[in-house]
């Protein structure tokens, strides 16, 4: 019964966004708001049924206007900023942190990650690991789940993206599974900078959010 509720709930919102696709940003961000509450109701439906979230979310996936697909090239492009806005104390990705958002992309997609650092005060990373939480304060070494898929010096304060630098990223999703984008200075995971970065094998791509 869960099954075809949640795959009725995804026709529906294919054509929710489907109708939003031509809109501004402002249309994008209400009709993801929607999404984030039904996110919210699925994830918990999920966990009773033994379901992975990373399945139960693929109904509510959007493509934000940081993420550029290009489906023929099989290729996905995305800016991700840490420390634009204060949450988690600015430790965060685009604003997410601690698991509350889901990026997806295809398997066989080569991705490109353009990183930013604005937070004013520390040094960042980012990195697709295939740690699980919780994180330890320390990372004795890097779990990556695709080669090449972090930013230099990711380890180390005085050698991560400092504020106001950036950091490009490029590796090929070749594994489709549940993985975790990370930032790999010490402390920074254990106390949040994390989302989850899933790869899907049915060519599913977006983003999921479970704020509200
Ligand atoms: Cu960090």
């Amino acid at each position: 019964m869960r099954k075809i509720l949640t795959a009725g709930t995804a026709v529906l919102f294919s054509l929710t966004a489907a109708a939003c696709g031509g809109g501004g940003q402002g249309n994008q961000q209400a009709a993801s708001s929607d999404m984030s509450q039904q996110a919210s109701g699925q994830q918990m439906a999920s966990s009773d049924s033994g379901m992975s979230g990373g399945q139960a979310a693929m109904g509510q996936l959007s493509v934000p206007d940081w993420m550029k697909v290009d489906k023929s090239d099989k290729t996905v492009t995305m800016d991700i900023t840490a420390g634009e806005s204060q949450a988690d104390n600015g430790w965060n990705y685009n604003g997410y942190f601690n698991g509350d958002a889901t990026i997806v992309v295809p398997e066989g997609y080569k991705v490109t990650i353009n990183f930013h650092n604005k937070d004013q005060a520390n040094p960042h990373s980012l990195a697709i690991s295939t740690d699980k939480p919780p994180f330890p304060a320390t990372f004795q070494e890097a779990h990556l789940a695709f080669t090449g898929a972090e930013t230099p010096g990711s380890m180390q304060m005085n050698t991560a993206t400092q504020p106001g630098q950036s950091a490009s990223v490029t590796f090929t999703a070749d594994k489709a599974g549940e993985y975790v984008m990370l930032c790999h200075v010490p402390a920074h995971a254990t106390t949040g900078m994390w989302i989850h970065f899933n790869v899907s094998s049915n060519g599913d791509i977006g983003l999921q959010t479970s704020q509200s």
